[in-house]
């Protein structure tokens, strides 16, 4: 990279004025709203817009691949409430991007998808352009907003749109499409400046209406066995203070959503996780907190909800919309959680009559119960580990060390290491989400280790771990504090399938047996270790915690152990056909 690139255009001579362009302008346009780092891949023509941040104090981390890039900077913002930033090249970069950008969406993270394109002139008479591509056209019905820059002095005005986009109301991701042009563009210093804008408050309180309150509030007094559902997007809220006081004044039991464990303990007093079958089935009144009734709760219908007519619902949302997406809301709550919860937490007084003790006494000795068969299984020694063996091991290590995040897919690696590994704190766990999707691992790793200068660890399916692998490159080339320990039972749910044919072929969910997954992290220079016990796991695991050092555990797991798609194999469409 030549020097000239860190000194700006303005360097004037007497008689000339001094100049930005293109690439400074959307520089100082993204720092002056404190959005400081950028995830991304390299290329035509966003090159010398990486090149140029860095020099100008942005962090610049680059991937392999932009899916991850897009992952990491999802994560970014469902950690900081601010959109993380992910810088494409055009066309087949755009395009691996917006998995990200279009997950990132469906999850309600918020982040901005910048990518170069080629020149409108030739995408719009289709005359082959180098990556041509209409990416505004496609991006739109994938994402929260999309935008198009063609002139610098609108970058000021672009990206203060695509923040208010990405962050207010309902979050989620935003595409911004920057044709080749738009970068070499100049203005004078002054102008640039003038029109730039720090967005004043980008998601401003939503409050929710008094009567809406009280109709929720006389809803959950008349329950006679109410139940409080908290999804991410209470977590995503940042006011755990405020959801404890809710959750505790009311005295109801809670059950968490996959993410949104640790926003109150999972030891705490009044959590229902261990008793989640009956409590959807038995309870009257649902408290929907920041979570959605989609198919991870079967839709709030079914023999999993008990008798029809069986329930009424209060929601408490930021989106309207949502309200009746799936069945009735009795109590629609709309307004950011924050809002809700204080005006609600006011309203309940210091007297609010807690749950009969008849429900909570029945939730309660089902969980212990549940919770004590469970400590069993994952006490035991196993050889080979099994998956209650293994995470049994991380348990203990998540516990003695609660700050640190844990990532998780897979399919029986994640739906085991939900039920078994406890968070305790907010935020420290993010996984597949409303998607159930793979590949989000190795860059939820990246952003998470980045954004919080905390340790993670990933617990990744062999499957899972692969669509993400070759990040771990970038682990060790930022030499973060990671440790990836891949769950390596052989393949796609258990490496036992057969072909039936006889053929050399394999089963098409099986992989090469006993990979040496570990070896992948020597190459890059980081620690790789084979782990075929439960205390080889243990220590190892410690000693990467410990050092900070990017690591990756081989970890061997029965082949035998798992079941087809882990919990959700209810959802497999199977032939009649037997053959
Ligand atoms: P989970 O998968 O944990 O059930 P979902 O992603 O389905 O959670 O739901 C999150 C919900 O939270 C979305 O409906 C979203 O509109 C809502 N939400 C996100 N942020 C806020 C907020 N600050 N205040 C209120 N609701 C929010
Ligand atoms: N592709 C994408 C992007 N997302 C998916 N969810 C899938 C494919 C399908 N899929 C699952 O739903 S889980 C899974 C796949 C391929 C991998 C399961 O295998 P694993 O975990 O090795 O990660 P276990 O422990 O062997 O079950
Ligand atoms: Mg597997």
């Amino acid at each position: 990279m030549s020097v000239e690139l860190q000194e700006r255009p303005d360097s004037k001579t007497e008689t000339e004025e001094a100049l930005t362009d293109g690439f400074h302008l959307l520089i100082d346009a993204l720092k002056k709203n404190d959005l400081n780092t950028i995830y991304g891949v390299p290329g035509i023509p966003i090159t010398d817009f990486g090149r140029l941040a860095q020099a100008n104090g942005m962090r610049v981390l680059s991937f392999r691949h932009e899916q991850h890039a897009g992952n990491a900077a999802a994560i970014a913002g469902y950690l900081t409430k601010k959109p993380g930033l992910c810088l494409t090249v055009s066309a087949p970069g755009f395009l691996n991007g917006l998995t990200a950008l279009s997950n990132a969406t469906t999850n309600c993270f918020p982040m901005i998808l910048l990518s170069g394109s080629s020149e409108r002139e030739i995408v719009d008479l289709q005359q082959g352009d180098y990556e041509e591509m209409d990416q505004l056209a496609i991006a739109k019905p994938l994402c929260k907003a999309a935008f198009r820059v063609l002139h610098a002095e609108d970058i000021g005005i672009a990206v203060a749109r695509a923040i208010r986009a990405a962050v207010s109301g309902r979050p989620g991701g935003v595409y911004l499409d920057l044709p080749a042009k738009l970068f070499g563009q100049t203005m004078t210093a002054a102008a640039g400046e003038a029109s730039l804008l720090k967005v004043v408050d980008p998601a401003p309180a939503q409050l929710p209406s008094n009567d809406s309150v009280m109709r929720a509030l006389d809803l959950l007094k008349s329950a006679k066995k109410p139940l409080i559902i908290l999804g991410k997007g209470a977590a995503y809220a940042q006011c755990d203070e405020l959801v404890k006081t809710f959750v505790e004044k009311s005295g109801v039991p809670f059950l968490p959503m996959s993410m949104a464990k640790g926003l109150l303990p999972d030891n705490h007093a009044q959590s229902a996780s261990a008793a989640r079958s009956l409590v959807l089935k038995e309870s009257d009144v649902v408290v929907m907190l920041g979570a959605r009734l989609n198919w991870l709760l079967s839709h709030g219908k079914g023999k999993s909800w008990g008798e029809p007519g069986s329930k009424k619902f209060i929601q408490i949302d930021i989106d309207p919309r949502e309200m009746d997406s799936n069945v009735e809301i009795a109590a629609p709550v709309v307004g950011d959680i924050e809002s809700c919860l204080s005006v609600m937490c006011d309203q309940m007084g210091t007297t609010w009559t807690t749950p009969a003790s008849e429900w909570l006494n029945a939730v309660y000795a089902k969980r212990d119960g549940n919770v004590a068969k469970m400590s069993q299984r994952v006490g035991a020694d196993t050889s080979p580990m099994d998956y209650h063996s293994a995470l049994g091991a991380l348990r203990e290590i998540i516990a003695a060390r609660p700050d640190a995040i844990l990532v998780n897919e897979g399919a029986n690696t994640l739906d085991f290491a939900r039920s078994i590994i406890n968070m305790s704190k907010p935020r420290k766990r993010i996984d597949v989400g409303t998607w159930g999707i793979m590949g989000i691992g190795m860059g939820a790793a990246v952003a998470a280790a980045v954004e919080t200068g905390l340790p993670v660890l990933a617990v990744e399916g062999d499957s899972a771990f692969g669509f993400s692998g070759m990040e771990i490159e970038t682990i060790c080339r930022y030499n973060l504090p990671v440790c990836v320990v891949v769950f390596n039972n052989n393949g796609i749910y258990r490496g036992t399938d057969v072909n039936p044919t006889g053929h050399s072929d394999v089963a098409p969910t099986v992989f090469v047996k006993d990979s040496r997954y570990e070896l992948m992290m020597q190459a890059f220079g980081g620690v790789g270790v084979y782990a075929t016990s439960r205390d080889q796991l243990s220590k190892a695991v410690n000693e990467a915690m410990d050092s900070g050092k990017p690591t990756l555990i081989n970890a061997i797991i029965d082949e035998n152990a798992g079941t087809e798609s882990g919990r959700i194999g209810n959802l497999n469409p199977q032939s009649v056909v037997k053959k």
